[in-house]
């Protein structure tokens, strides 16, 4: 445990209604008692764990001189606290001046300014919580949905440590198993049973794979969903997007070419993030360079989606610029999911679906707006929601990998458990098999933390916030 004690504001600059400074570490309830006066006369070293308790904080000595404010001072005491220390929560008025002398009233009595992430790197390093629930911590507090909330507060709960532990265990034994038989070849210690083996390796991997799975969904989750409004000039792309964000952000004209450079909006369409990219329409070529850029440009944006909007005038006939999209789409058909958008319902019909079902098979989903009269968008945005919500986005109790450190390191865990099944099956020597078993064990041991570095938790806990 650490010998210091640490303090830090721990609610966001500016003015708010209460603001709270945080000390955890050695000694910290007797230095707050000497500059807290309560207005019971309670001493805070002798109150019971978890009490919260009124009075006046003075700057250098309880009573003596003016106080700096009214406060109400939470004491917490070890071990059943966040970071496993001593904690005393000083809630004050929150404003910057009384936040800040506060502060360094506590500061002036020994303690030391916690660095970014220092209270729960603390609660990582005395076993109150592993390196994935640290990281979710930060996730809770940057999460821009409900969906992203819930999916951190479950990681948070340990629902992807359950099941990365049992993993670590099997791979662990194994492993023990086979170093022991290679370090003591005298002693009676039964040989590995290569099918057993290959078995428990299986059974792993399988679970590994389950885990990198999720992670496309774990990225939609935490980031959002990447949407791109995508259709030749004029046929009501950018018109669609104002239609979705309920404004005139996007400018619209009559004049096909209007929409040049990409241009991303966010909408929260019940609890999932979606982030719209409006793109220039795309012509078979363009006529001058800038509309030759913009069309390269909404090409490559198509490669960034996870979903594609394609949008169509359904007043008019397909031209040879639909076409040339539609078969441009159809390369991405397997790895993108492909919406289509019959847009100008408002007009005459020449578009009919069913014909268009017939002639582009590979397009899973098509619905009827009208970005002029307002219809068919709520459709829209309910269709978005259930193709991810309930295809993909089960929000039981299923973990989803949304880290990015995390997804790396299930692929390097699998690689690793990979070579071993290679080495095991083709009866190589045991050295070899049990080098890659321990690589796969390292990995899973950063994931949680069992193992991992001081650079690593540096990484880690500085893109945290100050005071967390
Ligand atoms: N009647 C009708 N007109 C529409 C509809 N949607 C868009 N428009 C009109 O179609 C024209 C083109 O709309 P935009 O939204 O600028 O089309 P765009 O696809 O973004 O065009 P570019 O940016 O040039 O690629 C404008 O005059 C819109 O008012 C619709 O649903 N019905
Ligand atoms: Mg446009």
């Amino acid at each position: 445990m650490f010998t210091d004690a640490i303090a830090a504001i721990s609610t966001p600059p500016g003015e708010g209604g209460i603001g709270i400074v945080r000390l955890s570490g050695k000694n910290v309830i007797s230095r707050v008692e000497e500059i807290f006066k309560s207005c019971k006369e309670k001493s805070l070293s002798t109150v019971p764990s978890h009490t919260v308790h009124y009075g006046y904080i003075y700057p250098d000595q309880k009573g003596k001189g003016e106080a700096i404010d009214q406060t109400l001072v939470t004491i917490m005491r070890a071990p059943h606290t966040y970071t496993g220390e001593d904690i005393v929560e000083i809630s004050c008025h929150g404003g910057t001046i009384p936040l800040k002398k506060i502060l360094e009233a506590c500061l002036k009595k020994g303690l030391r300014l916690a660095q970014p992430g220092e209270f729960t790197k603390r609660a990582f390093l005395s076993g109150r919580i592993d390196l994935i629930q640290a990281e979710a911590v930060c996730d809770i507090i940057r999460a821009k949905t409900d969906l992203a909330l819930s999916s951190a507060i479950k990681q948070l709960q340990g629902n992807l440590s359950i099941r990365i532990n049992p993993l670590w265990q099997k791979i662990f034994d194994l492993v023990s198993h086979l170093e022991a038989t290679l370090d003591f070849t005298d002693e009676d210690i039964p040989q590995i049973n290569t099918g057993e083996t290959l078995k428990k390796i299986d059974y792993v991997l399988t679970q590994i794979k389950d885990l990198i799975n999720t992670c496309s969904v774990g990225e939609i989750l935490s980031n959002g969903l990447k949407a791109t409004l995508i259709g030749k000039p004029n046929v009501g792309k950018s018109s669609l997007l104002n239609a979705i964000l309920q404004n005139e952000q996007v400018i619209v004209s009559s004049t096909p070419g209007t929409t040049r450079d990409l241009i991303e909006k966010e909408i929260n369409i019940s609890g999932l993030l979606v982030k719209i990219t409006d793109t220039a329409g795309i012509k078979t070529s363009g006529q001058n360079d800038i509309e030759e850029k913009s069309i390269n440009q909404s090409r490559k944006a198509i490669s960034y989606a996870d979903l594609v909007l394609f949008v169509l005038d359904s007043s008019q006939d397909l031209t040879k610029e639909d076409l040339s999209i539609i078969s441009e789409l159809s390369q991405h058909s397997l790895d993108k999911k492909i919406l289509v958008i019959l847009n100008k319902s408002d007009l005459k019909q020449k578009l009919i679906e069913e014909k268009l079902k017939k002639l582009f098979s590979f397009f899973p989903l098509f619905i009827k707006t009208s970005a002029a009269r307002i219809t068919g968008i709520k459709e829209l945005q309910e269709l978005i929601h259930s193709l991810y919500i309930k295809g993909d986005i089960d929000v039981g109790e299923k973990p989803f990998v949304t880290n990015i450190r995390h997804k790396n390191i299930l692929q390097q865990t699998e690689k690793s458990l990979k070579l071993a099944k290679d080495s095991l099956t083709q009866e190589q020597s045991e050295e070899f098999i049990s080098m890659d078993l321990r690589n796969a064990l390292n990995s899973l041991g950063e994931l949680t933390g069992k193992n991992a570095s001081t650079d690593l938790l540096e990484k880690i806990f500085s893109t945290f916030c100050i005071g967390k």
